[in-house]
């Protein structure tokens, strides 16, 4: 009877089963962990397994594969997936390349993996890149930037410790990703100009989805975007002079509208709570101080949305 009945259904199950996005990001790197961390704030969860290189999300119609990041541009352009997590420096790269960029559209800033493609050389060389070699392994984008600047330079094409290049002598600058300097640094380098600013983006293929798939895509979207707001937002709570809330709310970073409630029993003293949708410094709260505000709280914001 058991075995019958659980025949059927997953025979049901086969035939009735609602279609799935699919979603690649980077399989081990800089920006995997991140990616799998944004999935699983968004209210999804998977078991990743060792040596799969896909994974079906229970509780969410979306199955993710793990790839390289470099292959993920040209997965959503075809198609092969519906949606990418991918550096910007990369997508850029493969736009430069040829890639259409009608083909592919950045649907979210996620906020993480943040670097700069920039322009180093020796500390003690000139700034001047005129008919300089350059190593990089972004040859393409290098010379899209070369040529909008009007400078004429020889674009040398590395794969991998592209800081080393000028040390042993195939070039005399390099154009490499850098997020705190220290890799130019150790390696005698300093930074002319960022070329391109890159973070990771959600993006996905234009080819038209079915109505099933894109109310799937607006939820999955919309989760993710409220992960991202709630990690650069803040709330903050004070006591502070009734005379001082406007000159408080011109301090708070990107602060809405805030609610301030009167303090019982302390003439002149309200309380002020606020969400502040911008990161909030040690400076903005000694300016706070400065203002009167007391006792002031900043609190993490699990999830946001509307
Ligand atoms: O195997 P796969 O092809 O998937 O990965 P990968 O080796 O090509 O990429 P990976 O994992 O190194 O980086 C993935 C993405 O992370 C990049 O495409 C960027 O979008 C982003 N990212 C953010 C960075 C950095 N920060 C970064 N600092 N990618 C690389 N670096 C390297 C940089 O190349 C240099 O060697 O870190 C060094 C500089 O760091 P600092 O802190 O010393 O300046
Ligand atoms: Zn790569």
């Amino acid at each position: 009877m058991l075995e019958v009945s659980s025949g059927l259904e997953s025979h049901n199950q086969t035939l009735v089963e609602s279609p799935r996005l699919r979603l690649a990001i980077q399989k081990s790197g800089r920006l995997a962990d991140r990616s799998r961390d944004l999935l699983e704030r968004a209210g999804l969860s998977f078991e990743w397994r060792a040596g799969r290189l896909d994974c079906r999300c229970p509780d969410f119609p979306l199955d993710v594969m793990l790839v390289r990041d470099d292959d993920i541009p040209a997965y959503v352009a075809d198609g092969v997936v519906d949606l990418g997590i991918v550096g910007e420096n990369v997508l850029a790269e493969k736009l430069a390349g040829g890639l259409a960029d009608t083909r592919v559209e950045i649907l979210l800033r996620l906020g993480f993996g943040r670097c700069r493609l920039a322009l180093a050389v020796p500390f003690d060389a000139e700034d001047n890149l005129r008919d300089r070699r350059i190593a990089t392994s972004y040859p393409r984008t290098l010379r899209r930037w070369l040529e909008t600047q009007g400078i004429q330079a020889e674009v040398v094409s590395i794969s991998g410790s592209v800081e080393i290049a000028p040390a042993m002598g195939l070039a005399d600058a390099v154009c490499d990703l850098v997020s705190t300097g220290q890799t130019l640094q150790s390696n005698g380098l300093r930074e002319l100009v960022a070329v391109l600013r890159s973070e990771a983006l959600l993006i996905r293929s234009v080819r038209p989805l079915d109505q099933w798939r894109s109310g799937a895509l607006e939820r999955l979207t919309a989760r993710m975007d409220g992960v991202r707001r709630a990690a650069q937002a803040k709330y903050i709570m004070m006591n502070a002079p009734l005379a001082a809330v406007d000159a408080i709310r011109g301090v708070i970073p990107g602060m809405e509208e805030p609610t301030v409630i009167p303090l019982a029993g302390v003439g002149g003293k309200v309380a002020i709570h606020a969400v502040a949708t911008e990161q909030v410094f040690w400076e903005t709260l000694e300016r706070l101080k400065a203002l009167g505000a007391t006792s002031i709280l900043v609190l993490p914001i699990e999830k946001i949305t509307g």
